[in-house]
């Protein structure tokens, strides 16, 4: 019934336009009255799209032919790209994003054809062509395809010019040497048009299909659309959003920038990595990593199905089979780098705020914090400790206490981080500017394409920025921080700003009318421009154009800031960085960024720090309590709750606010604060052997509960609760005034953590008690895990008893492991200077698989058994009777300081 669907069409349409413009109403209405036969423009010469062809094409599986923003996409701007109009029935798209797309590509829409194969030594090779010029300049009509069989769960797709070398992502990849023998993947090629189809060869799911709609390879437009096996997606990062994605219209650009946290926009760091569940809830996943660092979008709608759309670089990409959600991130890992060790005190407490306004206030705050005897290892500085905001100094007045307090915080078993810009200032200081003059010296800044030095505005005002792309400008950051080191003793380093972030867009003199400033083509940027609050996209450095290396300066600057570290101070480097990009986990740890004191703010934290932990950012925190506004008492508690679980633990507070550290509540909210940190310093032996973990598998520290569950498909949304390992279960309040929680338990036995009190779940939700000075822990069958006496510091190589908490399963077994090290040397995996011990309860025994020095620091002075059903009538610790005592199901059992290198069984 054409007229009447008409109809329908008009007023979805008007009700757009309307409110853009009249004018454009009229014209509108006039061509769908009176639909033009008229054939398109660009190169082909094609008739324009059957009407009944557009019209099959379910709205689910349209695919955007129109993205550009701020554009009102009309009948006629469509079809001049040969593509289907059809005004969507549902609400109208936002231009450009989050709605079906009205315009579209027809099937049959012209793309490459495969027209050669060869088999390859490591997989196949082949060649693509077309005839048919796109709509954007620049299209590369003959490219290069390679399919590397990698191993058995990774394949790497290259799509490239074999007549041009373009720009390719400089980090280290692996390099195959022989094809992979048994993949668990299989490739089919479609010839007309080209498409990849990458199969699960036990299951035959399809993982991967590049036909649903055609590949554009143009010199700053490259896309690749696909399937999706199903609704179920992680990761994707920088962005605010739930853990899960969701599927419907969601346009995810990724382009470094500095923006406090907001929903669909771009935000500080660019990981272009999924994880996904296959179809049908058979809990088996795979991964897919896209190697470029170009702005992108991406796009993620309904199919379900996905679209990779990037300006610049190569396709490049890695499809990698799990095939459990877990091994998907260790595969992951393997090509990008699995996160470095933490030093050990990263994992303690942390206190930070911008404005103390002196050293002696932060100073009082360190001695406040040692008064009541509350937890803390490590004491920060915001930007105001710095003469004039200038990097490498401090102030002579207020701050000139500074190397006293770091003395001090050093004898006291502390350490000292402050923070550094990038942003080196380019006006000369009284008395000179050492950074800057010899940056200049050495030509470590980053130009404008005619040579001169590129000058933003950052903190000082006006400012140059280094080019960490050059190993040049490593040597003058370690030069500079050695300098400063040699006055200021600082521990690690704060690397903020780093997007690169400027008050200015581009320049103080603004950015050349170039094609990488103003592409035929820009993501969905916030700010519409790629120099928005940032750098020109022109601007040169050594490795490559900033076009090609803005998101990725973060990592650099990371790199050099902790190579310096390590040089400087022979021990394991500590850098928390704002950008990121694959591959960061190596030098630095991540925070959320400038998060408000918002109840929402403190939820949506745990899925960013679930996400960096797919992206193998382990070591990273959402600011406690919140930087910007005044937090709230309740609010405060329940954060410190939930942050004494985020791997990196750091409180932080914006200038002009109240105070925010623990002292400075009520004595009740201070008691119930200082217990969840207690509570946390409890159970780092489980941390740091968890972090061990990440460091030589890949594994998720902070893990969701889709990876202990992956048949469960209940568990798939889940992002108020998390997991730390495989066991220890964490449900936080997230909601004001309240004194319940309701939590979901997996099908098993659960045992709260604090008493021992068994729940058996069929898999089920449960309302749980959550007074303010609670917060919900419970530990699942089967495990054994390290805890240790805490103390308002992390003592490592002198060690606190051990406790062991074990908590049977049905049969009465579990297990569990310790890694420990001296804490801080660099590489004490790789050079065998750790001890590894195996827990395993049946009778219970520890075995040492690894031994060294380290382990005689540690003893076991007590263990509890969680889910002993029966009183024993006697215990036996190394053929001696033990104390012990049994209380509902649970056996407390002192061990008095046994060596951990001495096996003992019980
Ligand atoms: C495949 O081999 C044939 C025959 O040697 C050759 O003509 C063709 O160029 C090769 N194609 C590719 C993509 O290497
Ligand atoms: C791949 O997608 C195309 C286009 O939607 C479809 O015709 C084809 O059946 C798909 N192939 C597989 C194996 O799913
Ligand atoms: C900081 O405290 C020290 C020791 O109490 C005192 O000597 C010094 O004057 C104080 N400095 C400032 C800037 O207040
Ligand atoms: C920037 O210009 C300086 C001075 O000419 C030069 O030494 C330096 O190498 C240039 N930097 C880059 C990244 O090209
Ligand atoms: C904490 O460490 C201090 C200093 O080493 C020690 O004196 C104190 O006994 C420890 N406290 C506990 C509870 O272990
Ligand atoms: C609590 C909150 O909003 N967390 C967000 C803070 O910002 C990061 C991005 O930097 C998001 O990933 C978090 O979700």
């Amino acid at each position: 019934r054409p007229s009447c669907s008409a109809t329908t069409a008009l007023i979805s349409l008007g009700s757009l336009l309307l409110l853009v413009c009249g004018l454009w109403l009229l014209v509108t209405i006039f061509w769908l009255q009176a639909p033009s036969n008229r054939t398109g423009g660009g190169d082909g010469s094609r008739a324009l799209p059957e009407p009944q062809a557009c019209g099959v094409v379910p709205e689910a599986w349209r695919f955007d032919c129109y993205p550009e923003r701020g554009v009102v996409v009309t009948r006629e701007l469509c079809e001049a790209r040969n593509c289907c109009f059809i005004p969507a029935s549902s609400s109208p798209p936002a231009p450009g994003r989050n709605g079906v797309p009205w315009c579209f590509y027809p099937p049959g829409f012209p793309s490459y054809s495969l027209v050669s194969v060869n088999a390859t030594d490591l997989g196949q090779t082949g060649t693509l062509v077309k005839t048919v010029k796109t709509y954007y300049p620049k299209d590369i009509l003959t490219l290069q395809l390679e399919l590397l069989y990698e191993t058995d769960n990774r394949l790497r797709v290259r799509i490239t010019d074999p007549s041009e070398s373009r720009f390719e992502v400089p980090i280290a990849v692996p390099k195959a040497t022989e094809k992979a023998s048994s993949p668990a993947y299989s490739v089919e090629l479609s010839n007309e048009p080209f498409g990849i189809i990458v199969k699960r060869t036990s299951t035959g799911a399809v993982l991967l299909n590049t036909t649903v709609a055609p590949l554009f390879y143009c010199d700053q437009f490259l896309q690749l659309s696909s399937s999706l096996s199903s609704q179920y997606i992680y990761g994707l990062g920088e962005h605010r959003s739930s853990f899960l994605h969701d599927i419907h219209w969601n346009t995810l650009t990724m382009w470094a920038r500095d923006v406090a946290p907001t929903e669909l926009t771009n935000l500080y760091g660019v990981h272009p990595f999924y994880l996904a569940m296959d179809e049908g809830g058979t809990g088996t996943a795979h991964g897919f990593f896209l190697l470029n660092s170009n702005a992108m979008d991406v796009v993620l709608q309904p199919g379900p199905a996905i679209t990779w759309r990037t300006i610049g670089g190569i396709l490049d990409f890695y499809v990698f089979l799990g095939p459990d959600p877990a091994s998907v991130i260790g595969q992951y890992l393997e090509v990008v780098g699995y996160p470095a060790m933490p030093v050990y005190w990263a994992l303690g407490y942390h206190l930070c705020r911008w404005g103390y306004g002196s050293s002696n206030a932060t100073w009082d705050v360190v001695k406040n914090m040692r008064n009541y005897r509350i937890p803390q290892d490590v004491q920060w500085n915001d930007i105001d400790y710095m003469d004039r905001s200038l990097d490498f100094t401090f102030d002579p007045t207020a701050f000139s206490t500074l190397p006293d307090m770091v003395k001090d915080l050093h004898s006291h078993g502390q350490r000292y981080v402050m923070i550094l810009d990038p942003g080196i200032s380019s006006v000369q200081p009284e008395g000179g500017y050492w950074p800057y003059d010899e940056g200049l010296r050495r030509g470590v800044f980053i130009n404008h394409t005619d040579g001169s030095t590129l000058i933003g505005k950052v903190w000082p005002g006006l400012t140059s920025f280094p080019d960490f792309s050059d190993d040049v400008t490593h040597e003058w950051w370690y030069d500079n921080l050695k300098r400063f080191h040699d006055k200021v003793p600082f521990d690690g380093l704060w690397i903020d700003m780093n997007e690169p972030s400027s008050f200015v867009d581009g320049s103080t003199v603004g950015c050349p009318d170039t094609e990488l400033e103003n592409p035929p083509y820009t993501p969905g940027i916030l700010g519409g421009l790629l120099r928005a609050k940032t750098l020109c996209a022109s601007a040169v450095q050594k490795t490559s154009s900033h076009y090609n290396m803005h998101s990725l300066y973060g990592l650099l600057e990371a790199k050099a800031s902790a190579r310096a570290l390590k040089r400087m101070l022979g021990k394991r480097a500590f850098v928390i960085s704002r950008s990121t990009f694959p591959s960061q986990g190596q030098y630095s740890g991540h925070w959320l960024g400038d998060n408000r004191s918002h109840w929402k703010d403190m939820y949506t934290s745990i899925a960013g720090m679930l996400t960096f932990n797919l992206l193998g950012v382990p070591l990273v925190g959402a600011d406690v309590c919140g930087f910007s506004e005044q937090t709230e008492e309740e609010l405060c508690v329940r954060w410190t709750q939930l942050g004494a679980f985020y791997p990196f633990t750091r409180n932080h507070n914006s200038i002009d606010q109240k105070p925010q550290d623990p002292p400075a509540f009520s004595p009740a909210a201070c008691s119930a604060m200082k217990q969840s940190l207690l509570l946390r310093s409890s159970l780092f032996p489980l941390l740091y052997t968890l972090f061990h973990r990440a460091h030589t598998h890949g594994h998720t520290v902070a893990r969701p509960l889709l990876f202990e569950f992956p048949k469960d498909v209940r568990t798939y949304g889940i992002d108020r609760q998390f997991l730390w390992g495989k066991s220890l279960m964490v449900t936080p309040v997230l909601d004001p005034g309240v004194d319940y929680v309701v939590g979901y338990f997996p099908q098993g036995l659960w045992y709260d953590y604090y008493t021992g009190d068994s729940i058996r779940s069929k898999g089920e939700e449960l309302r749980l008690k959550a007074p303010l000075e609670h917060i919900n822990l419970h530990l699942r069958e089967g495990a054994v895990i390290p805890t240790q006496r805490p103390n308002t510091t992390l003592f490592v190589s002198s060690g606190q008893p051990l406790h062991l908490v074990s908590s049977l399963s049905e049969d009465g077994s579990a297990g569990g492991e310790l890694f420990w090290d001296d804490g801080e040397s660099i590489d004490t995996f790789e050079t065998d200077q750790y001890a590894h011990v195996v827990f395993t309860v049946n009778t219970m025994t520890s075995e040492v698989l690894h031994d060294h020095v380290e382990a005689s620091y540690i003893t076991v002075e007590t263990a509890s058994f969680y889910g002993v059903k029966v009183e024993p009538t006697r215990v036996m610790v190394n053929s001696h009777d033990a104390a012990f005592t049994y209380r509902a199901n649970q056996v407390r059992l002192g061990v008095r300081s046994q060596r951990l290198s001495q096996p003992y069984s019980q």
